[in-house]
């Protein structure tokens, strides 16, 4: 097998040891390569290839979404994971996008599809009994070969499709799993959700890439998580930093016995990373005086997986996030495309390597404009300190990060136009210590008409996923606006601060 065609390794039908645990289920990789090539056969009948056909799946963490992400790849399609707690249109908005055909699902989430893939003209088949076939397994996919769609909210109304090939994925993987030492006698929880790709590469990927045993959390849910934290069962563990505020704040809770257990848990692992979001120097001072683990904080982005990171053996410098990984290319660059090569001046992110994706799905004009020159344009601004980048902020405003997701003011402020009582309003992000930014509302409503918070929020909940909605709502008679009419939101951020 060559470099490029190389596949899972750990993944074969004579390895019995543990890859999964669902529950109180515990699955071998043998097992798990078993469920994904019975899955294969059953997606290519009558066929040999699925040629790139996008299959998308809404499967909760589980031997079934491990299975249906690997068996798509394996097959030569395209895996769409959708956001289990997605309000329906934003599954049509992705479904539609991507072109999905095929639908993997369970049968307890048919109900709430039925009746948008009849519209689509999607077919759904359920994963707790696939399609009995002959066993049959095709050519390993080439790296060029596109794999995966990820939908990344932005500066546009609507999220993009980003599009990763194999040798993407590969390279996203092979640079992580070296660099953070990741190896078969790793245990590490997985409670990210399963939609981007912290969970998916990250976790998942590197994971069975390494031979390592991951258990499967359908989400966060801290006291089973820490309890089993508190037996040592983990080496490593990776979390966005509102997670490291939220167990911060949970272990006040306890007393020092319960504490302690806890603690020492998190101690004896050999890594805890953090990213997603900028950590808080305090959460990392926190973090390292209750558990003595310097947290390694990395920065990446749907679009290039992860890019740099603090070191694994090296200091890992709080508020920083540290060096390129092997195999990615770093440059700052001002605003006339100039690049910077001097420490302590600030400039936007840019990425080069083969972790960076190939294009937007099917938008040709966003996957220009996102280029310039052959690097990747982030719209992260940083700065170089002794030999380290510091991120310092975006470019945009229009992007918020809420407990490590990436949500666009604009397609908030899009669905909220279209209730009967708003005129105007204009969505922002403001700091805040558990969620990083909070989703803020500015809204004048439509002369006559009232609107409560709570009204507003019952509202939201079938038209977005519940981390988008505001968390906050100002009404104001006007919204301040510059000369060209554009609504000034820094003015809006200050409004509260005063
Ligand atoms: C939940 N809620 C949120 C969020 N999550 N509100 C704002 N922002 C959020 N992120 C709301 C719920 O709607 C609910 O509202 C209330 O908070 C409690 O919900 P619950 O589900 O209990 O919260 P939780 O389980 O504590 O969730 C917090 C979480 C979760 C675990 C931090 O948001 C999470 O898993 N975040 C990780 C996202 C992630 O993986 N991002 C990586 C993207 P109410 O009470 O009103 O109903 S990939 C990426 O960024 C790049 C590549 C990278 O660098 O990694
Ligand atoms: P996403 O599009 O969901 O992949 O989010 C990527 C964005 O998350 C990046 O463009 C950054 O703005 C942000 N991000 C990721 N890691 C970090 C970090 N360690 N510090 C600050 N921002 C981060």
């Amino acid at each position: 097998m060559t470099d490029n065609t190389m596949w899972f390794p750990h993944l074969n039908n004579n390895n019995n040891k543990t890859a999964l645990i669902d529950g109180s289920i515990s699955i071998s990789y043998a097992t798990l390569n078993r469920c994904i090539e019975e899955l294969v056969s059953s997606l290519l009948i009558n066929r040999a290839d699925l040629n790139e056909e996008r299959i998308a799946f809404f499967v909760p963490a589980s031997l079934h979404y491990v299975t249906a992400l690997f068996a798509i790849w394996r097959a030569g399609g395209i895996a769409v994971p959708l956001n289990v707690s997605a309000a329906l249109p934003e599954l049509e908005h992705a479904l539609a996008t991507a072109g999905v055909t095929r639908l993997l699902t369970v049968k307890e989430y048919l109900p709430r599809l039925v009746d948008l893939c009849t519209s689509l003209q999607i077919e759904i088949l359920t994963l707790e009994q696939p399609q009995p076939a002959a066993l049959q397994l095709p050519p390993l996919p080439q790296p060029d070969r596109r794999a995966m769609i990820l939908f990344t909210s932005g500066t546009t109304s609507k999220p993009k499709g980003v599009v990763s090939a194999h040798k993407t994925i590969r390279a996203q993987v092979r640079t992580l799993t070296a660099a953070w030492a990741w190896e078969a006698d790793d245990t590490i929880p997985l409670f990210l959700p399963l939609h981007h790709i912290h969970g998916i590469i990250n976790v998942l990927c590197c994971g069975l890439w390494a031979g390592a045993t991951i258990t499967l959390f359908p989400k966060f849910d801290m006291e089973p998580l820490l309890q089993q934290i508190s037996q040592h069962r983990y080496s490593v563990f990776m979390a966005v930093p509102t997670i490291y505020v939220k167990i911060i704040m949970y272990l006040d809770t306890l007393d020092a016995e319960q504490r302690e257990l806890i603690c020492s848990g998190f101690a004896a692992m050999r890594l805890n990373v953090s990213g997603s979001a900028a950590c808080p120097v305090k959460v990392y001072n926190d973090w390292l005086d209750l558990t003595g683990q310097t947290l390694l904080e990395r920065y990446g982005m749907t679009e290039i997986g992860m890019a740099i990171a603090n070191p694994y053996n090296g200091e890992r410098r709080a508020g920083a996030v540290g060096i390129p990984l092997p195999g990615v290319r770093v440059a700052l660059f001002d605003e006339d495309h100039r690049q910077i090569t001097r420490e302590d001046t600030p400039g936007e992110i840019r990425i080069q390597g083969d972790n960076v994706f190939i294009e937007y799905w099917q938008n040709q004009e966003a996957t220009t404009n996102s280029f310039h020159e052959g690097w990747f344009c982030t719209g992260d601004v940083a700065v170089l300190e002794s030999g380290y980048y510091r991120i310092m902020g975006r470019s945009s405003v229009d992007i918020i990060k809420s407990g490590g997701y990436k949500l666009s003011a604009l397609e908030i402020e899009g669905t909220l136009l279209t209730h009967d009582a708003i005129a105007e309003c204009a969505v922002v992000g403001v700091e805040d210590d558990t969620w990083g930014e909070a989703v803020t509302a500015f809204i004048v409503l439509k002369s006559g008409d009232n609107l409560e918070y709570e009204g507003l929020k019952v509202w939201c909940e079938t038209r977005m996923s519940p981390y988008k909605i505001p968390k906050r709502m100002v009404i104001r008679e006007t919204l301040p606006r510059n000369a060209m009419g554009k609504v000034t939101k820094p003015d809006l951020k200050k409004l509260l601060s005063a």
